[in-house]
């Protein structure tokens, strides 16, 4: 008992040091990214729905500038046709030429500002796009308001101005959207032009990508205008830990429009009482008897999440609201161990995608809801968002059932040693400010990604990472880590990693056909990784293509009981190494997905646990089995989760 609270004690120092080093820098980030939530200040105009758009064919993908569409309604400047948004483009047309389409395309719409928001002069009117892909110019009324570059996180800019010189009429909004990928950007690509004109017509070009998911582009999350009062809310930064049954949650809140704000903070449980207060743009809030946030599977109330209601009142009498969801939890990592509230923590749970049939990477509530349904239904407790940033309604709703979520963000698939270059590392280093300005208040995300399979081997790789992983710690006290597959002594990026991530393809990319070594070849790669580093490790991928409906037996690649086959291989293992130092393991992949066509892809990848269409195959029912039993295994199952697979 004595041990068990100075351990208590000594986390929670631990903890509050992290808290102080991170307070100190979340001051310096110069403005905040909040979810745009209504409150009683605070209005919302989505903007989904079908916009008019025209993709640029012109030779060097340069017309629209040159000829200035922006300026006047797209319509009037050639052919277009009717896009959904949020969707990706690719696969809405039915033309060839669009679904591999690289370069600028033009989205466009008109929208009626209600009055009210046009005449109260001190009304902010905010103009955002949750995502698009990659890099984004937003005119209003022809006057260019923002760009951005970098898909999956979004961006915004302040619209009132222009808007109220144009009042009267609709506003015109538009969009251009330019998918190309180049060694500077994340992910990277290269741009091949083939001159041989026996073979290739002229101007004929490819985009070259080293990443395994099809570059669906477009606008891909909401579009929408919000207010605020002049003097507003900019942003919130909670930290959070606990001391025996006393929950504390650090707060920072910024405000802008204001230089002597008056704050009042009051968090509220879910029965709605308030449960502590403070005053002041940062402080404290001690919770009595507070409930914490727990991952799914591990406790009888997983996802407890208080309301932090923050109010502000500028001198000018401008008053602002805004409603925070925050869940009060702990996350470390020791020598051989995750722990969430001090607790062993295991990842059983899985990789997956933002990808659909016919909307891409389109945000899209029915899919998100079944993906959720689905990993409860497997018993699934966490899932890392491979390869990008996934929409914030989906740690939303991580974050209300309590499953836990690895953050990564675009570096996938840097594999030319340019890639390694400062523009490159300046442009990870801005993304992953603007990956934790997003998601730091998420108590679901309990860890960063920064990277998957880079090439760690190569020189540069070595201060890239090392600069890239102690920006992010400066960022956030989370845990950081990058996703490998290279050999564990010429990996660059490991030394500075908390928790070592391994991705492997045993008898499948090494040994195609060979289930028998399996075994041998995982061992080793654990005992190897965790000699040199004596950090916990998560299998972070592993896995094997299943066409759905094709069987062999005995097992042979591509059917569904070789992957089978593949997955117990591994768990054996698991199952001995999650004794010693093993801390989770994610299966690839969640659903099938799609990528760019070649010859070891059949319509995409088809490592899903689920089809494209989330209907299971074999291998579901497996890891069904597995994960609800590891989650009872492990005694904290709660009393209303029932074990399906007796
Ligand atoms: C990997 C990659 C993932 C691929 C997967 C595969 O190592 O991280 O993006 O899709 O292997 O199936 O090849």
């Amino acid at each position: 008992q004595k041990a068990h609270m100075t351990f208590q004690w000594l986390m929670w120092l631990v903890n509050f040091t992290c808290l102080t080093v991170v307070w100190t820098w979340c001051h310096c980030l110069h403005a905040g990214m909040l979810f745009p939530r209504e409150s009683p200040t605070r209005e919302i105009k989505e903007l989904n729905g079908l916009w008019t758009f025209r993709a640029d064919f012109s030779q060097n993908r340069n017309a629209g500038f040159e000829k200035a569409w922006f300026k006047r309604p797209l319509s009037e400047t050639g052919p277009v046709i009717d896009m959904p948004v949020p969707s990706s483009f690719n696969d809405v047309p039915q033309d060839a030429q669009m679904r591999d389409f690289i370069g600028w395309v033009w989205y466009e719409r008109e929208v009626w500002v209600p009055m009210r928001w046009l005449q109260d002069q001190s009304t902010r009117i905010v103009l955002r796009v949750g995502s698009a892909h990659y890099y984004s110019v937003v005119w209003v009324n022809g006057v260019l308001v923002t760009e951005h570059e970098g898909g999956h996180l979004p961006f915004e800019a302040e619209v009132g101005a222009v808007i109220r010189k144009d009042a009267g009429i609709p506003c015109r909004i538009t969009i251009a959207v330019n998918n190309t990928l180049s060694l500077n950007t994340l992910p990277p690509g290269t741009i091949q032009y083939m001159t041989d004109h026996s073979k290739y017509p002229p101007g004929y070009f490819v985009q070259n990508i080293n990443f395994d998911f099809f570059n669906y582009a477009g606008i891909h999350r909401s579009v929408l205008l919000y207010t605020t009062p002049e003097a507003y809310i900019d942003d919130i930064t909670v930290q959070t830990t606990f001391l025996d049954s006393t929950g504390i949650v650090n707060y920072s809140v910024a405000v802008v429009g204001s230089d002597r704000p008056t704050v009042k903070v009051a968090l509220v449980g879910k029965d709605g009482r308030c449960v502590a207060t403070a005053n002041g743009t940062t402080g404290i809030l001690k919770v009595a008897e507070v409930n914490l946030w727990w991952p799914y599977l591990m406790h009888d109330n997983p996802g407890y999440l208080y309301s932090m209601e923050v109010r502000l009142t500028a001198e000018s009498g401008d008053k602002d609201s805004y409603a925070l969801p925050v869940g009060v939890r702990t996350v470390n990592v020791t020598e051989s161990k995750f722990l969430i509230n001090s607790k062993p923590f295991y990842f059983h749970g899985v990789n997956k995608h933002e990808d659909s049939d016919i909307r891409g990477k389109g945000f899209d509530w029915p899919l998100i809801v079944k993906d959720f349904n689905l990993l409860k239904w497997m018993g699934a407790n966490s899932f890392r968002t491979s390869h990008y940033p996934y929409a914030e309604e989906i740690l939303d709703v991580a974050d209300r059932l309590g499953i836990v979520v690895i953050d990564e963000c675009p570096g996938v698939g840097i594999k030319d040693i340019r890639s390694f270059d400062p523009i490159s590392l300046d442009h990870h280093l801005v993304v992953m400010e603007e990956l934790v300005r997003r998601d730091k208040n998420h108590p679901s995300v309990v860890m960063w990604s920064v990277a998957n399979e880079p090439a760690a081997e190569m020189p540069p790789a070595g201060p890239y990472f090392k600069q890239l992983i102690s920006h992010t710690k400066s960022l956030d006290s989370r845990p950081v880590t990058f996703i490998t597959d290279s050999n564990y002594s010429r990996d660059q990026g490991a030394p500075y990693v908390d928790v070592i991530c391994v991705n492997s393809y045993f008898s499948w990319y090494h040994d195609p056909g060979h289930l028998e070594v399996i075994s041998i070849q995982l061992h080793s790669q654990f005992d190897d990784w965790y000699r040199k580093y004596q950090k916990p490790i998560i299998q972070s991928e592993y896995g094997a293509d299943a066409v759905p409906g094709l069987h062999s037996d005995p097992p042979t690649m591509f059917t569904e009981e070789y992957q089978k086959t593949v997955l117990q291989n591994y768990h054996k293992v698991f199952d001995q190494k999650r004794k010693e130092f093993v801390v989770g393991e994610l299966i690839w992949n969640f659903a099938d997905f799609m990528t760019a066509q070649g010859i070891t892809r059949v319509v995409g990848n088809k490592k899903g646990m689920f089809t494209r269409q989330r209907q299971p195959k074999t291998g579901a029912f497996l890891l069904r089995e597995r994960y609800w039993r590891i989650a009872n295994e492990t005694g904290v199952l709660p009393t209303w989760a029932k074990y399906p697979c007796q």
